[in-house]
């Protein structure tokens, strides 16, 4: 008795004492239970380095109205602890206020510690200290690492519960991952691998957090950890319990890019159809991935070769736009879904096969109520399912229609009912003005303001004397030497070459030959620029993981008779992040040779003579990239086209409006942008993508894989850069401060504004269209509205062959003069008194303005 009064006690000094109150999560096989209540859950996956602490409450709100009950991310270890035992929190790494927002949001948030992450991140989130730490070897059985590994993951837990971030402290956070994709290379390891994922998985218990841990991609995932599937389809995942929920953390939405590459899409079609197969399929909890990809600020880019913008084709676009139909179509597959949640989450399921990949697959509860996916898997035949009483289906081919009380369709994954966006890129920089004086702002064309360009030249004097900061007689691994302060490093040497082995050796006309595991390379001799070379992924294949960066460079070189100087300027283009040991793949000249060659033969042989050298440029010491700095001398005359190893100022005013902006540097060859003092990452316009094997109109029926719908090609891969609005100032002082390594041109370097231009709007009977534009701007003119049989693509629409009368006068009464507007696309609309075909449907295009 007296144990029960304490019991009740305790229980009210803890509400006292918490103001929160504790969510319990937990789940079976079929549901994620959060206090009580069955839950099919949908993520997705936004970095918060990828974009700005101001741009997060916008990017949690769009995925809350896209239908997300939850936003995932990993945490990145170098970035919070840049050197050991220093950290960092601040700014777009405070993940704790990324989470509260995410909570005050009303979404649950799942935290992939890691601490290795991959995520086309540089060096998959490993600080390189910890490489360089004595006797450490990363992620397997090693003490050395287990510890560092154990300190950071209790910091980052102990961060998330002084803020009370776990459910089970009534905060958002449901699931917490330990490690990352290990199963796919824990062979390399052998049993050192089996040990160390035991270890992850008790160290990872230990923390105590009140939620689930899952692993993902591994199948052998220690109890009570849930493992999980990534993949572009998980639908035939099974975990490894069968008391776990089937759980897909990575759903790729699209795919990264890579400098030299072309543009990666996945259609909104297929992203649906994976997404409806997997919770056919019993799936409970599925996460894009990405939902925003956002991007590579700095030298937060790994690969290597990752470009900058890591856009994913994510339903949210690099800059934080809707990606329509993506966007569109998901949310309104989310709102199916969820209209069957307690249905699909029952656990009472049963199969029924019409042949041909045509599967029914009905969720009924106890008290007979029924909720119906009916799949089509074959990709090119459409299907007609006649479900008797349940009424008759069209499924297309490759397509899940979704079937409320199992005969009223609610979605079908094929069938697109939403926006169509083309975004446009333009200068704002004057406010429209009312011309023809009817109320409403008129466009007015604009040119780019012009800039005013200073320059500097790079200071080279030390380092083309040969001057280094230390000194040894083999070629040295370029991160290790570097601490990946830096993407520079400067090796250097000096040759004596007498009259004698001059003459003999021929010597007047001798190459000069490295061997280099890259990723680029810039020679000068006898200080003068000799030339450069990247690694061969750029302008041609994809990047694939694992590829070899290295390349032979040999170019001709002028020597005296005396004392000659090399120096060799190594630079990274973002470090590794995945496979096997990957953390130990070589960079710059470790394990390479340098040598003058002359006829055919290795005339001297300098690979063992003594290097000197000196990591990161002297412009990055003396802050050339930041306006405050003094130590640059900026010249106004004289501009410079083509000039290696050059920084170049601007200041310009801000774009108007709140649409997000760019900086288009077509012109400039490789380097690193900043606008006041932001590091906006590299650039490398001069990177063009392959010109073949592009397809714009891509075919969304049939399996995908990353290259399956590819465009741009023959373009620069990457040319505009992400300028967030949080960068810049309002009056009219802003810098732009570029270093080019090749040269570049700055003339055509401009600010623009990334909006919707068309919007294009495509719908069934018995839908809503609703189109809207953004940034203010209005929908101006309806260049086209067909509803009937129309063909062709946004852009090109035309008239099938038949059509009702009035649809154009109906949707620009709807729309014109409005941001945004809904029509219902029924008979009614288009005041006609019967059917005029069961595959009806409304096309529209119109501008915003
Ligand atoms: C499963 O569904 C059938 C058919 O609706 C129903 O008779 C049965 O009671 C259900 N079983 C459970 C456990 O809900
Ligand atoms: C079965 O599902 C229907 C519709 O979702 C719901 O109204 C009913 O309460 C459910 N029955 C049980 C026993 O959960
Ligand atoms: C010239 O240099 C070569 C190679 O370093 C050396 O073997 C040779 O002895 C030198 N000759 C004279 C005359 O110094
Ligand atoms: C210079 O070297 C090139 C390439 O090794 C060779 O083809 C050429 O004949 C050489 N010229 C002389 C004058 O030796
Ligand atoms: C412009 O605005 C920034 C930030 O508000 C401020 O630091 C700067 O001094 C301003 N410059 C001028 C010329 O007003
Ligand atoms: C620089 O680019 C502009 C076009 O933007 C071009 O007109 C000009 O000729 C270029 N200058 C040089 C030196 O190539
Ligand atoms: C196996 C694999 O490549 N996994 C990667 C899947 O894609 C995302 C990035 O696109 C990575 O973070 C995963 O690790």
């Amino acid at each position: 008795m007296l144990s029960r009064h304490w019991t009740v006690f305790l229980l009210v000094a803890s509400a006292f004492l918490c103001s929160c109150s504790a969510i319990t999560v937990d789940y079976d096989a079929n549901a994620m239970i959060i206090n009580g209540q069955r839950k099919l859950v949908i993520s997705g996956s936004i970095h918060y380095p990828r974009s700005t602490p101001e741009m997060w409450p916008d990017l949690i709100q769009k995925s809350k109205d896209g239908g997300l009950d939850t936003i995932e991310t990993y945490i990145f270890w170098n970035l919070h602890e840049p050197r050991r035992r220093e950290y960092d929190f601040t700014g777009n790494l405070d993940f704790v206020k990324f989470f509260q927002l995410v909570q005050e949001a009303g979404l649950y948030g799942i935290l992939r510690i890691g601490p290795y992450v991959c995520a086309e991140w540089n060096y998959g989130g490993f600080p390189m200290w910890l490489h360089n730490t004595p006797g450490l070897e990363l992620r397997t059985d090693n003490n050395v690492y287990k510890q560092e590994m154990q300190i950071f993951t209790t910091k980052i837990v102990d961060l998330a519960k002084q803020a009370k971030l776990f459910a089970s402290q009534g905060g958002p956070i449901i699931l917490a991952q330990i490690e990352n994709e290990y199963g796919n290379i824990m062979d390399g390891y052998g049993d050192a691998g089996k040990k160390y994922i035991k270890w992850c998985a008790e160290m990872a218990v230990a923390q105590n957090i009140g939620v689930p841990w899952i692993m993902c991609q591994q199948d052998n995932a220690p109890q009570p950890i849930i493992n999980t599937c990534n993949g572009f389809y998980c639908d035939q995942f099974k975990p490894n319990n069968a008391r776990s929920p089937k759980m897909w953390t990575e759903n790729w939405t699209g795919w990264f890019k890579a400098w030299g590459g072309r543009d990666p899409h996945r259609t909104a079609e297929d992203t649906a159809f994976a997404v409806a197969r997997f919770y056919q399929n019993g799936g409970v909890l599925q996460n894009y991935y990405m939902y925003h990809g956002g991007t590579n600020f700095g030298r937060t880019s790994g690969g290597p070769y990752i470009t900058t913008s890591y856009d994913y084709d994510a339903p949210l676009d690099e800059y934080g736009n809707l990606n329509q139909p993506k966007y569109g179509h998901l949310k309104k597959l989310h709102a199916a879904l969820k209209l069957g949640e307690s249905l699909l989450t029952s656990g009472n399921v049963s199969w029924k096969s019409f042949g041909n990949g045509v599967d029914l697959t009905t969720f009924t509860n106890s008290s007979g109520a029924r909720f119906c996916m009916l799949s089509n898997t074959d990709n090119s035949k459409d299907a007609n399912i006649d479900l008797q009483q349940d009424g008759k289906f069209f499924v297309p081919a490759w397509s899940v229609s979704i079937l409320d009380g199992c005969n009223k369709e609610i979605h079908n994954t094929a069938k697109l009912n939403t926006q169509i966006s083309q975004m446009v890129k333009k200068v704002y920089t004057k406010e429209d003005v009312d011309v023809d004086g009817d109320g409403v702002e008129d466009p007015v064309e604009q040119v780019a303001p012009h800039l005013n360009w200073e320059w500097a030249p790079e200071p080279l004097r030390d380092t083309l004397q040969g001057k280094g900061r230390f000194k040894a007689s083999v070629l040295l691994d370029q991160k290790s030497a570097t601490f990946d302060i830096s993407d520079y490093f400067w090796y250097m040497t000096s040759v004596n070459i007498n009259e004698t082995t001059w003459k003999s050796s021929n010597l007047n006309n001798a190459t000069l030959r490295v061997n280099t595991n890259g990723h680029a390379l810039y020679a000068f001799v006898n200080r003068r620029f000799l030339g450069y070379q990247f690694s061969k992924q750029a302008n041609t294949k994809q990047m694939v993981h694992g590829d070899d960066y290295s390349f032979l460079f040999e170019k001709p070189i002028s020597l005296n008779v005396g004392t000659n100087t090399i120096s060799l300027l190594s630079a990274t283009v973002g470090l590794a992040n995945y496979g096997a040991k990957f953390d130990l793949k070589p960079t710059g000249l470790i394990g390479g040779s340098v040598q003058l060659v002359s006829n055919g033969q290795v005339v001297i042989d300098l690979t063992s003579s003594t290097w000197f050298y000196k990591v990161g440029l002297n412009s990055e010491v003396k802050r050339f990239h930041d306006p405050a700095s003094t130590k640059a001398k900026w010249n106004a005359d004289g501009l410079p086209t083509g000039r290696p190893m050059t920084w170049y100022k601007t200041t310009f005013q801000a774009p108007l409006g709140t649409d997000p902006v760019v900086v288009d540097l077509l012109g400039m060859g490789k380097g690193y942008a900043w606008v006041n003092g932001h590091n906006l990452g590299r650039f490398w316009p001069t990177a063009v993508a392959d010109s073949s094997g592009c397809n714009d109109n891509c075919d969304y029926r049939g399996q995908f894989n990353s290259d399956k719908c590819r465009t741009n090609c023959g373009n620069p891969t990457q040319r505009y850069y992400h300028v967030p609005r949080s960068f810049l100032n309002k009056n009219n002082s802003n810098t732009l401060i570029l270093f080019d390594e090749v040269g570049g041109n700055t003339s055509a370097i401009s600010f623009l504004v990334i909006t919707v231009g068309k919007v294009c709007g495509h719908a069934y009977l018995g839908s809503n269209l609703e189109l809207s534009c953004q940034g203010g701007k209005v929908i101006s003119d309806v260049e086209f509205a067909s509803f009937g049989d129309p063909q062709g693509f946004c852009g090109s629409f035309k008239v099938g062959s038949f059509q009702a009368t009035n649809a154009l006068t109906a949707v620009e009464k709807a729309c014109v003069g409005r941001q945004s507007c809904a029509i219902e696309v029924s008979d009614a609309t288009f005041e006609l008194s019967n059917d005029i075909g069961p595959t009806s449907r409304l096309a529209v295009q119109a501008l915003c303005s």
